[in-house]
C-alpha cells in the first residue's frame, strides 16, 4: 500500500512538503483546490501547478480530496444536471494530470462534526471531541452563528463556507429529502459520472458519514455495512469506490472494519487510517493510532489490509496535537507522522511474517 498524506496548500497549511517529504515511506500528498466552491469546474492550469509543486518534493498528487458535490446534486433539483457536467469536466481536467484516485462525500448540508476541536488529554495532548449530549437539541443555526462570531472558540475546518452561508434554506430543503431519495440522488449522480471516471483512469471514492449516524435530523447514508454495499451496487464498476475511514466509521460499535476490508477490498482505492476511543455515554474522542490507545484495533486493520493484498493509498487520519504544535485542528505534522511509523511498523511485521521471517 502506498503512504500519502493531507496537504491543505501553500499558504493555507502549517506543515511543509519538505517535512512530508522526510517521513519514511511517503508517496505523495492527498490534496485539493480548497478555494474553488463545490460546484466549479477545476481549471487544468491550477491542477498543473500543484502538481509542478509537489514534484518539486519528489510527491505525487495522484489522490484527490475532495471534489466536493454541490447540494444540488444531493437534493436532486434540476440544477444539478449542470453541477453534474462540471463534476464531469473536473474529473476529465483531474485525468489528464495523472489523478488517480477521487475522494468525496454525499453528507447532506454538513462535513464532519465534532463539538471541540482541542479536547484536553491526561497527558497534556489536545484532541478533536463529540459530546453526545451537547449534540442532543443542538439547533445547529445557532451553532453556525456562534461560530462566526466567534462567541464559543470553536472553527469548522473541512465545513464549506458557500455551505454555511446558505444554512436557513438548506435545511428547510432537506426537510423533504428521506433517506430513500438521498440514495436515489446518489445513484443518479454516479451512473451519471462513473463513465466519465472510467475515461479519465480515475476512481471515485466515496467517504463514510462523520459520525456515522444522523445529526440534526439531516439523512445519512453512507454509515454502516449495508449502506457500503448499497453504494457499491449501484453502479458496479471499479471506478465506483469506497474511501474506507475506520475512525468515521469507528464510533459504531458494530461497524466491523476487518470484515470491511476483507468483503470490500477490491472497491477500496483509498484508506484512511486512525483510531478513536468511544466512551459508553456515546462521546468519543480521537487518540493516538495504537491500537490499545483506542477501540478501534488498528493493527489489525492494517493486518487485514495487508491480508488482502491491499495495493491502494492509505494516508493517517487526523492526529492529536503534541509538543506544542500549532496547526489545522487534527492535521499537524507530528502525530500524524508518528501514526504512519506505527502502521508501517504494523505493515512491515505482517510481511516478515508471510516470509516466514517473524
Ligand atoms: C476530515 C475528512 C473529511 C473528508 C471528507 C471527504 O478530516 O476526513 O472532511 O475529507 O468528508 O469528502
Amino acid at each position: 500500500m502506498k503512504t500519502t498524506f493531507r496537504w491543505y496548500g501553500e499558504g493555507n497549511d502549517t506543515v511543509t512538503l519538505e517535512q512530508i517529504r522526510q517521513i519514511p515511506s511517503m508517496t505523495g500528498v492527498v490534496w485539493a483546490l480548497h478555494d474553488l466552491a463545490a460546484g466549479e469546474v477545476w481549471p487544468e492550469a491550477r491542477i498543473a501547478a500543484v502538481k509542478a509543486q509537489a514534484a518539486q518534493y519528489g510527491l505525487n498528487i495522484d489522490v484527490v480530496e475532495s471534489v466536493n458535490v454541490h447540494e444540488a446534486i444531493k437534493l436532486g433539483t434540476p440544477e444539478r444536471e449542470q453541477y453534474i457536467e462540471n463534476y464531469k469536466e473536473s474529473l476529465r481536467n483531474l485525468g489528464k494530470h495523472g489523478v488517480k484516485v477521487v475522494c468525496y462525500n454525499f453528507m447532506p448540508v454538513f462535513d464532519w462534526m465534532r463539538t471541540d476541536l482541542f479536547h484536553p488529554m491526561a497527558d497534556g495532548a489536545t484532541a478533536l471531541f463529540y459530546d453526545a449530549s451537547a449534540m442532543e437539541g443542538l439547533d445547529p443555526k445557532a451553532l453556525v452563528k456562534s461560530v462566526e462570531e466567534g462567541s464559543n472558540g470553536l472553527t469548522l475546518p473541512g465545513w464549506e463556507p458557500e455551505r454555511l452561508a446558505h444554512l436557513d434554506k438548506l435545511f428547510d430543503a432537506y426537510k423533504s429529502v428521506s433517506e430513500d431519495d438521498l440514495r436515489r440522488n446518489l445513484k443518479y449522480f454516479l451512473e451519471a459520472i462513473i463513465p466519465t471516471a472510467e475515461q479519465a483512469g480515475i476512481k471515485m471514492a466515496i467517504h463514510p458519514d462523520d459520525p456515522p449516524f444522523s445529526i440534526f435530523g439531516l439523512p445519512r447514508i453512507v454509515k454502516n455495512y449495508a449502506d457500503l454495499k448499497a453504494i457499491l451496487e449501484m453502479v458496479d464498476s471499479p471506478s465506483n469506490g469506497l474511501t474506507l475511514c475506520s475512525g468515521a466509521l469507528g464510533p459504531n460499535p458494530d461497524n466491523d472494519l476487518v470484515q470491511m476490508i476483507h468483503d470490500f477490498h477490491d472497491r477500496i482505492p483509498f484508506a484512511h487510517i486512525r483510531n478513536i476511543k468511544r466512551f459508553p455515554n456515546g462521546d468519543f474522542i480521537e487518540t493516538s493510532h495504537m491500537s490499545s490507545d483506542g477501540s478501534l484495533d488498528i493493527a489489525a486493520i492494517v493486518r487485514a489490509y495487508h491480508d488482502v493484498g491491499f495495493k491502494g493509498y492509505y494516508r493517517p487520519d487526523h492526529g492529536r496535537h503534541i509538543w506544542g504544535e500549532q496547526c489545522r485542528p487534527g492535521y499537524g505534522l507530528y502525530d500524524r507522522a508518528l501514526g504512519i511509523m506505527y502502521i508501517q511498523g504494523v505493515w512491515d511485521m505482517c510481511e516478515k511474517a508471510a516470509r516466514g521471517q517473524a
